[in-house]
C-alpha cells in the first residue's frame, strides 16, 4: 500500500551529510553536462538531477558492508557512496585513472572497495545481478544487504518478475528500489502500463511493497531502514517505489519536449536540496555563510577533479582484454 511514513526527527549531522551529498553529486553533474558539451566527456551520460534524496537517504540507512548496484543513471550512487569525484570524472573522460579504469565510462562505474557492483547499461540487468548479490550474503550467513535500483522502465521486464519470485521464494536480503522518475527515456509510465503505482507490483509476490515521496530524504531514509531491518532479520526482500522527477532529458542528446515547463517547474518547488536546506537554517543547524562556504568546497573538489581527469592518461591499449574475465568467483568464495 502507498506509505507515508512516520516523521522522526533527524540529527543536525544527518541533515549536514544529507545536504553535502545532495550538493555534491548536483554540483558534479552540472558540470560533466558543461564537459559534454565541450566534448571531453563522450558517449552516453545520463544525469541523476532531480533524483538526489534518494541516493542520500539510502546512504544514511545502510552501512558500508552492504552491497549496492543499479542501471546506467550513477553517477549519484557512486559520489554517495564515497567513490571519489576524481575517479568517477576520470572514468567520464575515458582515462587510465578512473573507477573502472576507463574502460566503463558513464553507464560502467564500479568500485569493488565501496561494495559499488555498477553501473549496469541492459534495462533491468542488474536486477537479477543484485538478487545473486543478496543470495551470496544469506549464503555466507552474513547480516548484509544488496540495495538494487531500477528505473520505472525496468519494472517491465521479464528479468524483474523471475527475480522477485525466486527472491520472495529464497527470503533474500535485497531491496530492491524503483526511482520512478516518470518516463522511461521519452515515453510517460502512462503511455506503459496499465499499473500506474508501480509498487503495486510486488504484491504479486507478496513482497512487502511501498509508495515512497522520493523528493524528502527523511522518507527515503525511513522507508529504506525498515526495509533493512526486515532483510537483516531474514524476513525477505522489500520493493519500494520511490517517487522522484529528473530535471534533465533521458541523455545528454534528449531535448525533453515530451513534457511540460509546469510539469518540471512543479518538481523544482519540490527540490530536495532547497528544502533541505530550509530545515538545515531553520533549526540552526548551519548559517548560511556555512553552506556557502560548504558549496564553495565542493565546487574546488569538483574542478579538482576535471584537472584530475585532463591530466591523465588513456588506458593502454594492451590493456584491453584484462579485467574482463575473473577465473575466481568474487561473492560466494572467501
Ligand atoms: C534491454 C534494453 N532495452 C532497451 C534499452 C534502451 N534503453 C536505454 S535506457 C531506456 C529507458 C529506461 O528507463 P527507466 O528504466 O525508467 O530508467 P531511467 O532512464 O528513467 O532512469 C531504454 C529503453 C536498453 N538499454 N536495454
Amino acid at each position: 500500500m502507498a506509505k507515508q511514513t512516520a516523521k522522526i526527527t533527524f540529527d543536525k549531522e544527518t541533515y549536514l551529510k544529507w545536504f553535502e551529498i545532495m550538493m555534491l553529486v548536483r554540483r558534479f553533474e552540472e558540470k560533466c553536462a558543461q564537459l559534454y558539451g565541450q566534448q571531453k566527456i563522450n558517449g552516453f551520460c545520463h544525469l541523476y538531477i532531480g533524483q538526489e534524496a534518494i541516493v542520500a537517504g539510502m546512504i544514511t540507512a545502510t552501512t558500508k558492508d552492504d552491497s549496492f548496484i543499479t542501471a546506467y543513471r550513477d553517477h549519484g550512487h557512486a559520489l554517495a557512496l564515497g567513490v571519489t569525484p576524481d575517479a568517477v570524472m576520470a572514468e567520464l573522460f575515458g582515462k587510465a585513472t578512473g573507477c573502472t579504469s576507463g574502460k566503463g565510462g558513464s553507464m560502467h562505474l564500479f568500485s569493488k572497495e565501496h561494495n559499488f557492483m555498477g553501473g549496469h547499461g541492459i534495462v533491468g540487468g542488474q536486477i537479477p545481478l543484485g538478487a545473486g548479490a543478496a543470495f551470496a550474503e544469506k549464503y555466507k550467513g552474513t547480516k548484509n544487504l544488496n540495495v538494487c535500483f531500477m528505473g520505472d522502465g525496468a519494472v517491465r521486464q521479464g528479468a524483474l518478475h523471475e527475480t522477485f519470485n525466486m527472491a520472495m521464494l529464497w527470503k533474500l536480503p535485497v531491496i530492491f528500489i524503483c526511482e520512478n522518475n516518470g518516463f522511461s527515456m521519452g515515453t510517460s509510465v502512462a503511455r506503459t502500463t496499465n499499473v500506474l503505482d508501480i509498487y503495486k507490483v510486488g504484491s504479486g509476490y507478496e513482497m512487502p511493497s511501498f509508495q515512497i515521496d522520493g523528493m524528502k530524504c527523511e522518507d527515503v531514509h525511513n522507508a529504506i531502514k525498515e526495509a533493512a531491518d526486515r532483510a537483516r532479520n531474514g524476513d525477505g526482500p522489500t520493493f519500494l517505489e520511490i517517487k522522484t522527477y529528473r530535471y534533465r532529458g533521458h541523455s545528454m542528446s534528449d531535448p525533453a519536449t515530451y513534457r511540460s515547463k509546469d510539469e518540471l517547474g512543479h518538481y523544482k518547488t519540490l527540490d530536495p536540496l532547497e528544502t533541505t536546506k530550509e530545515t538545515i537554517l531553520k533549526n540552526k543547524f548551519a548559517t548560511e555563510k556555512e553552506l556557502e562556504e560548504l558549496e564553495e568546497r565542493i565546487l574546488q573538489t569538483v574542478a579538482k577533479s576535471v584537472e584530475f581527469a585532463e591530466n591523465s592518461p588513456f588506458p593502454e591499449a594492451g590493456k584491453l582484454y584484462e579485467e574482463v574475465y575473473t577465473d575466481e568467483y568474487p561473492f560466494i568464495m572467501d
